[in-house]
């Protein structure tokens, strides 16, 4: 090669590099802008989650890197200051054992999943925390994702046979489906991004051709006669719900409240109102559903025969004009 040549070809080498580098996001880019950074959570005071003592172990990166569920636990270093999940939480010694045993260990609610690959990492964080429980009425926790994922939490109906979760069994779990590709990298906004090239990773060795996360419903779930999007169809049910137990609060004066965890029913003069086990069961339904956030398509026929089953039982008759599942 000549020295013209060679000129040319460094040249050539820099200016490809630089494109490429233009291209590729970077993991920090990425992260910056999700909720696993401290930054975007708004302004954090001594009650915060991310400060608070038997929270930190979730909420708090070093909380959860040190294993420690009280403040006074952490290391000097990082004990006054709400400590981000950031790379060094997701890629050290605890979160690494975890992703290369698929196994987050026995949850708070007593669940024990194996095999659940890289997920199991999301998953020791991402669940519910409860069980549902008529007498003690406590919520499902904002982090339900687990619980519906793999048809683990619910408050069932007695004699109903439940399906169970055809995406509990993707190989990484949580990590396949939210941190496919995304612009060169594994995706580390940890959202799934609704766009065809997207789609085309996280669901499309499954779904081919498929172009969008709200894959057209089987049938129509809520009985408005047309078939939706899957989500569309969970977001119909939701509201039919809702109103329904809305109705039935209303027959019974009882004014629908959640605190410190848990749900509470109580009349114009703050007494509490018992209600029927239905009630809370439909209450606990809803909150799981809504908490999961993915609108059924961590299991889609799971929730769809969860809200239903709830309406039927909540109203004593079937979602009117529904496929039911
Ligand atoms: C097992 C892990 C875990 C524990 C323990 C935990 N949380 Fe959470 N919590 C989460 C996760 C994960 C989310 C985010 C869920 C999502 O975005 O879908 C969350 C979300 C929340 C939210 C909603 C935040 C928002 O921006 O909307 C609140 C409030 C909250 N948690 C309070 C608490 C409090 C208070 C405690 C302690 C009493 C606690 N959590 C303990 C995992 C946990
Ligand atoms: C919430 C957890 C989490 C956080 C936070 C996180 N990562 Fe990751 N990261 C992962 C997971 C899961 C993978 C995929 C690993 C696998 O499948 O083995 C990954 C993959 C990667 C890879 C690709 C490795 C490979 O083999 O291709 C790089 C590089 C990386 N992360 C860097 C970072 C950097 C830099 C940060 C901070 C800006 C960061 N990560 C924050 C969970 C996280
Ligand atoms: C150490 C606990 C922990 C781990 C591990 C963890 N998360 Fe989170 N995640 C949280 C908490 C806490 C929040 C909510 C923060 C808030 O809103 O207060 C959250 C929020 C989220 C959100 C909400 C959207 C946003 O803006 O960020 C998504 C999506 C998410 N996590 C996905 C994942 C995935 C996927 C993994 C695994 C690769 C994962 N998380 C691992 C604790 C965790
Ligand atoms: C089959 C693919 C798939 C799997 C597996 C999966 N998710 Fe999701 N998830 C989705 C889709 C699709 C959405 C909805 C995204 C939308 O509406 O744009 C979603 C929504 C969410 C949300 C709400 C996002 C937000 O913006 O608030 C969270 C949090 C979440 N998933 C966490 C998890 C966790 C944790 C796991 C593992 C326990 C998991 N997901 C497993 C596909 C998946
Ligand atoms: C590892 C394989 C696999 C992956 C990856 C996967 N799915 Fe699925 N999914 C299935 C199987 C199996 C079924 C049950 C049979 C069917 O409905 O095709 C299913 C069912 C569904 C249904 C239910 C349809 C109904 O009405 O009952 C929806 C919606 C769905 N998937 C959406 C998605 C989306 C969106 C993604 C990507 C974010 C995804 N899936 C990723 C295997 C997968
Ligand atoms: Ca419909
Ligand atoms: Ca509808």
């Amino acid at each position: 090669m000549s020295k013209q040549t060679l000129t040319w070809f460094l040249a050539g080498l820099l200016v490809f590099g630089v494109a490429a580098l233009a291209m590729a996001a970077t993991p920090q880019e990425q992260w910056n802008g999700t909720k696993h950074n401290a930054k975007n959570l708004g302004e954090i005071n001594q009650d915060s989650p991310i400060m608070r003592d038997n929270c930190i172990i979730c909420h708090d990166g070093q909380g959860f890197a040190n294993n420690v569920t009280k403040r006074a636990d952490l290391p000097a270093a990082v004990k006054n200051t709400p400590n981000s999940i950031d790379c060094g939480v997701c890629h050290g010694a605890k979160a690494q054992a975890i992703m290369a045993s698929g196994d987050p260990g026995k949850l708070a609610n007593g669940f024990q999943v194996k095999g659940a690959g890289a997920g199991a990492l999301c998953i020791s964080c991402h669940n519910g925390r409860k069980l549902p429980d008529p007498e003690k009425k406590p919520a499902p926790h904002r982090s339900a994702q687990f619980d519906v994922l793999f048809a683990a939490v619910g408050a069932k109906v007695p004699g109903v046979v439940y399906p169970s979760s055809p995406h509990g069994a993707t190989p990484d779990t949580c990590v396949s489906c939210h941190m496919a590709k995304l612009d060169g990298i594994p995706n580390h906004t940890f959202k799934v991004v609704n766009k065809p090239e997207y789609v085309a990773q996280a669901c499309g060795s499954c779904h081919p051709g498929l172009t969008t996360v709200n894959r057209t419903a089987l049938a129509d779930y809520d009985g408005d006669k047309v078939v939706e999007g899957i989500q569309d169809e969970v977001k119909g049910l939701i509201a039919l719900l809702e109103k329904a137990i809305e109705e039935k609060e209303a027959a019974l004066g009882a004014h629908f409240h959640e605190s410190h965890g848990s749900f509470a029913w109580e009349d114009n003069n703050k007494k509490e109102v018992k209600v029927p086990e239905a009630l809370y069961n439909a209450r606990f339904n809803l909150a799981l559903v809504e908490e999961d956030g993915s609108y059924g398509i961590h299991n889609p026929a799971y929730v769809v025969s969860l809200l239903q089953n709830s309406y039927k039982q909540l109203t004593g008759k079937d979602v009117p004009g529904a496929a039911l599942r």
